[in-house]
């Protein structure tokens, strides 16, 4: 019976029962999927489009340049010397606001370099675990300058935490960012996150921060593609009787940083536990460019 599922697979998912078992292809033992690189074919034809949204929330340095002797005058002064004002008004380069430092104590820092809101500078996103909150971090570097940090919300240190791509879901020109936000007993669980200039946006689904699971356990199986075009893919595969399983996918439309699920096809006879994992269990999206 064919396929109703139009994904391919890559090859770091290619050995199906391997990676179902290992919750999810990880052929390193470094328990997070295999699926991270540098370079890439993130799509640069889209680099045209300047990022559309914000204008960065600068702090303009204020002009520190203030005349010197403007503040103290002396009366008698010569008016020639005080009408010179060196006002250097050389426009400062932008930058974001700042955060603050990561906590003292921050360890287990993952981070992947691209430039996600293409203006030539690259940027850094990374994770990071604070012991004393019991909870992961992300914080966006911008290539300009400044720092943003927020708590990953539901990590903790039980989960595998870091991020490990960056693509255009909804193909407007920037990079989204994908992150590993935790994991279950037999699959990792990955979060999306909304990059603007300065600062990131936790994708949410229905309200709440989405999480696509990639892995498998006897009955259900599932994972992600970015094939499509202008949208994400979660493919899944599920049994009722443990042996036979039957796959779709749904299509899952990001506008900002709020995804929609969109209609989808569930239907496809993919028979054995192992057929059924190889074509569903992946992490099926370009690797970073840089
Ligand atoms: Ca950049
Ligand atoms: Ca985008």
């Amino acid at each position: 019976m064919g396929s109703l599922f139009p994904k391919t697979r890559i090859t770091a998912f290619a050995v199906a029962t391997a990676l179902v078992m290992s919750a999810c292809g990880d052929s390193d033992a470094s328990g997070a999927p295999d699926t991270i690189v540098t370079s890439s074919t993130v799509p640069a034809s889209s680099s045209s489009t300047a990022p559309a949204d914000t204008t960065p929330t600068t702090t303009m340095p204020a002009p520190t340049t203030v005349p010197a002797s403007t503040a103290a005058p002396t009366t008698e002064a010569p008016a020639t010397t005080t009408t010179s004002p060196t006002t250097t008004s050389t426009t400062a380069a932008p930058t974001c606001a700042d955060s603050g430092p990561v906590p003292g104590d921050a360890l287990g820092f993952e981070t992947i370099v691209a430039d996600f809101d293409l203006d030539g500078l690259a940027d850094q996103l990374m994770t990071y675990f604070a012991p004393t909150e019991d909870r992961f971090h992300i914080r966006l570097v911008p290539g300009i300058g400044g720092a943003f940090d927020e708590v990953i919300l539901g990590s903790s240190s039980a989960g595998a935490v870091r991020p490990i791509g960056a693509y255009d879901i909804d193909g407007d020109g920037p990079l989204e960012a994908f992150v590993l936000v935790g994991s279950g007993a037999s699959a990792q669980l990955v979060g999306i996150y909304d990059v603007a200039d300065c600062s990131v946006t936790r994708a949410t689904l229905d309200g709440e921060p989405a999480v696509f699971a990639v892995g498998a356990t006897v009955g259900s199986m599932s994972g992600m593609s970015c094939e499509g075009v202008g949208h994400i893919d979660s493919v899944f595969a599920v049994s009722v009787d443990g042996e036979i399983y039957d796959g779709g996918f749904a299509p899952h439309n990001l506008s900002g940083s709020i995804l929609e699920q969109g209609f989808g096809d569930g239907g496809g006879g993919w028979g054995s536990f192992e057929e059924a994992a190889e074509a569903v269990v992946m992490f099926d999206c370009p690797p970073l460019v840089l």
